[in-house]
């Protein structure tokens, strides 16, 4: 299915009056409307190509219908997506479920659907059918050189079909760790692991980057060889300037201060890239501000003044991406309220008055620093995110066009009712 142009600019038509009410109160009290606009106009989100089906719990899977059977499918959706809220313009591939047979045929579908090839991820936390040897008991931390070695090529190989595909990074996630006391000598486990990340640094091209993602626990229950941001940052520097941490909001122990976590990072220039969704106990996986979107405000007020601070380019010089795995909801959907949850956090924490905010820092005003986040926090930018979409040629809102436009029951006649997506 394709939404064409003409469908999205008459339901914008529908809602234009309203909008352009609630636009124009809501924009009357700020500042610089215009530079918030063109930097949400600017701002792109990563999809990634396992969340476009549901996924599992190890209690079960409930499938959902009209799933994408294969990769071009994924591309499609993606782009069902991008044509509602023109933010949506990456897919972040999981090698081996979304192998691309054909590179150039699969880039240039990319393409129509105005996509480029986010990061690449590999993946050593399962065993597959053809697969050598076992990964039960790590990868890169195996106490077998031989495994180690597998899942050194296997990253080697995810490289290799990221360039065919013009993406410029790799995302390491590894499962690897310890589930009981005495299992594992940590010292060990963590220089096997630095020595195969070194090798797959090694095979990295000049542009790339490589994210080390970090993860507290989970399937590993005693002990993760790269279990937070102090070992994440610890692999990063001592293998060069390409490699950095990537955070994402679900691998933390409770109440961590992640926006703490990310001013550090990019203080030390190892903030590389970000995986968002929201969760109330750990890796929940749960829509992106649908829990914490408080904390989701506070991340982006740091990074916004982080990447300020390094004079970087918001929109390009991290990775974005979403990280999500859906059990009960219809994923697309998920994901229109994911972005547009980013969206809002991040037009809010633009909003921020930065220079008010050092000046009560520095006096030592609590109560005015906190009064100018809550400011910004309490202010209702849907109008300002929906304006920067409608300029960008996109849905004012897109969940309901999307529901309007019957794009599900579109896609089940397409594809039909039991479809399975690879991934989780
Ligand atoms: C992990 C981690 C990785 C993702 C897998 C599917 O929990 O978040 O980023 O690749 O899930
Ligand atoms: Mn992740
Ligand atoms: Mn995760």
């Amino acid at each position: 299915m394709q939404i064409e142009k003409y469908k999205i600019d008459e339901f914008n038509q529908k809602h234009a009056q309203e909008h352009k009410r609630r636009f124009e109160f809501t924009a009357s009290s700020l500042h610089n409307v215009e530079g918030v606009l063109q930097k949400l106009v600017d701002f792109q989100i990563g999809i990634p190509s396992w969340a476009l089906g549901t996924g599992g719990t190890r209690f079960g899977r409930f499938s959902g219908s009209g799933e994408p059977r294969n990769l071009e499918e994924k591309i499609e959706d993606v782009g069902l997506l991008h044509a509602l809220n023109q933010s949506s313009g990456a897919i972040s591939l999981h090698i081996p479920w979304d192998i691309p047979t054909n590179a150039s045929s699969i880039k240039a579908l990319a393409a129509q659907h105005g996509l480029r090839f986010d990061a690449m991820n590999s993946n050593t936390f399962q065993d597959q059918p053809d697969q050598k040897l076992s990964y039960k008991f790590g990868s890169m931390q195996h106490v077998d050189k031989a495994v180690r070695r597998q899942a050194v090529e296997h990253n080697i190989e995810v490289i290799k079909h990221g360039v065919a595909l013009g993406s410029d990074s790799l995302t390491v996630w590894l499962s690897d760790g310890s589930s009981f006391p005495g299992q594992l000598n940590f010292r060990k486990a963590f220089q096997n692991t630095l020595e195969s990340l070194q090798e797959v640094y090694a095979a990295l091209p000049d542009n790339w980057k490589m994210f080390v993602e970090y993860k507290a626990f989970e399937p590993n229950f005693y002990s993760t060889t790269v279990g937070d941001w102090g070992q994440s940052l610890l692999y990063a520097n001592k293998l060069g300037p390409k490699a950095y941490t990537l955070v994402d909001l679900g691998h933390h122990l409770p109440n961590a201060n992640i926006e703490q976590i990310v001013s550090l990072l990019l203080m030390e220039g190892k903030l590389g890239g970000f995986h968002f969704n929201d969760s109330k106990y750990g890796d929940d996986d749960l829509t992106v501000g649908s829990i914490k979107p408080y904390q989701l405000f506070l991340i982006f007020h740091e990074l916004i003044e982080g990447m300020d601070a390094r004079g970087m380019n918001h929109a390009t010089d991290l990775g974005w991406m979403i990280d999500a795995s859906h059990n009960i909801k219809d994923p697309l959907e998920d994901l229109l309220q994911s972005v547009e949850a980013i969206m809002i956090a991040y037009a809010q924490a633009l909003l921020v008055d930065r220079k008010a905010l050092t000046g009560a820092q520095q006096q030592n005003d609590v109560a005015r620093c906190q009064e100018i986040l809550q400011e910004a926090y309490r202010t209702d930018v849907r109008p300002i995110v929906a304006e920067a979409r409608l300029r960008s040629g996109a849905a004012l809102r897109p969940l309901q066009l999307f529901r309007e436009l019957k794009v599900r029951e579109n896609l089940i006649n397409e594809r039909g009712l039991k479809t399975v997506a690879t991934g989780l």
